[in-house]
């Protein structure tokens, strides 16, 4: 982003009608979908090597989707958001930044959260309806997935915050839906974070819908990118289907927040190709040529035709690689499954160090199925 008089002074005496501000905001993309490469952006970015495990990161959790669509429909999961589509974005931000970065996402970065080495076991239970499925494991620095729409950019302004104030580089990188974009909390975040110069990465899943409404519906502006500008935060739009282009803009962004601790905002132009979740139908608000164009931008499409172009890759590599992420997917799913059921009285363990009384009651009566009324019988222990 280029950002003329953003820092003039507010006041002027020059007569009558005089520009204040101006703006662009800048695209990236670097890997498009007809094989073309930027070598002058792109070069020296991702090895070969790493680029052929971005594609297999990319490919497992595009497995994991249809695999836990079939899980929902058999009646052994809860509803599941898939991912497909939009996995490019949160990987290339995890590959961009530190291990021990902040990443506090919402609930389609599977793909950036399996790279940090989140067990794919976790999301399991976590729409499985399993608490434990929320307890990441400290190491990687990841915040448990946020569905509340919104919630998630605070916190990530929170711990970014608290890492500045401690004075460690550690910095954050938070994702949203275009749709959270028009929630109270990503304005109040952003303003937070612009104006106390937080060490923070917006970066909005810019994927046309949310749910069944379009983006032009609740956001006038031509671009979703220039809603950090107004807070005075620099801006980027950028091509959310080419991983090259993610990797370059998180790290542009991750080092302006480690050298001037100030916030960036990212628009990851992207797509899901699924359903909202398993609980919708898209075909009943969204046309199929649309969806059909852009299964044609397709990450994992473009990044395999870039790999085959190098001769890094071909058929038997492919098929290879599916029975891999086959075998493992299947080993996270009997892992999710074996693991036993919580008690029902989990539900009270989780908010009070000491429950207060009438919750007592309720936990109790829970076990003895009657009503937690005052006169209720305290049977703790049966
Ligand atoms: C606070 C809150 N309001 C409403 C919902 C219901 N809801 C779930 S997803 C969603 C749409 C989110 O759209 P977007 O932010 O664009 O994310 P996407 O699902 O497209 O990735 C809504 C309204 C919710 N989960 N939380
Ligand atoms: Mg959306």
């Amino acid at each position: 982003m280029r950002v003329c008089a953003l820092n003039a002074p507010r006041y002027t005496s020059s007569m009558p009608i005089q520009t204040v501000f101006k703006a662009e905001i800048e695209r990236i993309s670097i890997l498009d979908e007809h094989n073309q490469f930027d070598e002058k952006l792109g070069a020296g970015l991702i090895s070969d090597e790493d680029l052929v495990r971005l594609y297999e990161a990319m490919s497992s959790c595009r497995y994991l989707d249809e695999v836990a669509f079939k899980l929902q429909r058999s009646g052994r999961m809860g509803t599941y958001p898939q991912n497909m589509g939009q996995e490019a974005t949160s990987l290339g931000a995890a590959y961009a930044l530190n291990s021990d970065d902040w990443l506090v996402t919402c609930y389609r970065e599977n793909c950036g959260l399996f790279w940090r080495g989140v067990p794919m076991e976790s999301i399991l239970l976590h729409w499985m309806g399993d608490e434990r499925g929320n307890a990441m494991p400290a190491a990687h620095y990841a915040t448990p997935i946020a569905v509340p729409i919104g919630t998630q950019m605070l916190h990530a302004t929170g711990l970014a915050w608290a890492s500045k104030y401690r004075g460690e580089s550690r910095i954050a990188c938070t994702f949203f839906g275009d749709g959270a974009s028009s929630e109270g909390d990503f304005h109040e975040a952003a303003n937070f974070a612009a104006n106390l110069d937080i060490p923070v990465i917006f970066c909005c899943q810019s994927n046309s819908w949310a749910i069944s409404v379009p983006q032009r519906i609740q956001c006038s502006a031509p671009t979703v990118a220039q809603r950090g500008m107004a807070y005075g935060m620099p801006c980027m739009q950028v091509d959310g289907n080419d991983i090259f282009a993610c990797v370059y803009a998180v790290k542009a962004a991750a080092k302006r927040a480690r050298e001037e601790s100030r916030p960036t905002f990212i628009e990851l132009v992207t797509y899901r190709l699924g359903d909202h979740t398993t609980a919708d139908d898209a075909r009943r608000y969204r046309d199929q040529a649309e969806v059909d164009l852009w299964k044609l931008r397709d990450p994992l499409i473009r990044t395999r035709k870039l790999l085959e172009t190098k001769r890094l890759w071909d058929s038997s590599k492919e098929d290879a690689m599916r029975q891999r992420i086959e075998v493992s997917v299947n080993a996270a799913v009997a892992r999710a499954e074996e693991i036993a059921a919580p008690p029902t009285s989990d539900v009270f363990d989780h908010t009070f160090a000491q429950l207060p009384p009438d919750l007592v009651r309720q936990r109790d009566s829970l076990q003895t199925h009657s009503l937690a009324g005052e006169q209720a019988v305290h049977t703790e222990g049966h």
